[in-house]
């Protein structure tokens, strides 16, 4: 779990990422279909060319639902519980896509925010995302 400086530094910098949601989530998006083309097929009803409505539409959802984990930082099980029920369930998305995600969503953070971006930001940012993902991945069989 992460220390009390690390949730000080996911704290901090989302004031800053959420006032660029949209755009954290569809620049991380467009880095996952170009980088590991192999994602997209997860998404066959979606118009995928860079800064099209989808794309921004879903990076919005996917940074929206980190916020709800940034403001539940101690409890991401709770806070994520039916969008963990969601990728379980119906949507069945192979575990490894969480890494290239994460990976993705991180390159972008220190992208924007390269000041911020210490080698702690980086530590603190990886374990978060980390936990995100086990969250969404803990309900698979
Ligand atoms: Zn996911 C969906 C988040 C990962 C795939 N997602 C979704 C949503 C959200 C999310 C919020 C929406 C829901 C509703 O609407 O209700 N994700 C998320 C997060 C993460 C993720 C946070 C991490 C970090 N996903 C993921 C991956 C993949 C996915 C990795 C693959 C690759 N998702 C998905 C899909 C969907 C989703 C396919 C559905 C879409 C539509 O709309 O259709």
């Amino acid at each position: 779990s992460l220390t009390k400086a690390e949730r000080t530094i996911i704290l901090s910098m989302w004031d800053k990422i959420s006032t660029q949601e949209d755009a954290i989530g569809t620049e991380a998006l467009e880095r996952l279909f170009t980088s590991y083309p192999q994602t997209k097929t997860y998404f066959p009803h979606f118009d995928l060319r860079p800064g099209s409505v989808h794309l921004r539409v879903h990076g919005a959802k996917v940074v929206a639902a980190l916020g709800d984990a940034v403001k539940s930082i101690d409890n991401v099980a709770g806070a994520l519980a039916k969008l963990s029920e969601l990728h379980a369930y119906i949507l069945r998305v192979d575990p490894v896509n969480f890494k290239l995600l994460s990976h993705c969503l991180l390159v972008t953070v220190a992208s924007h925010f390269p000041a911020d971006f210490t080698a702690d930001a980086h530590t603190a940012w990886d374990k978060f995302l980390s936990i995100v993902s086990c969250v969404l991945t803990e309900k698979y069989r």
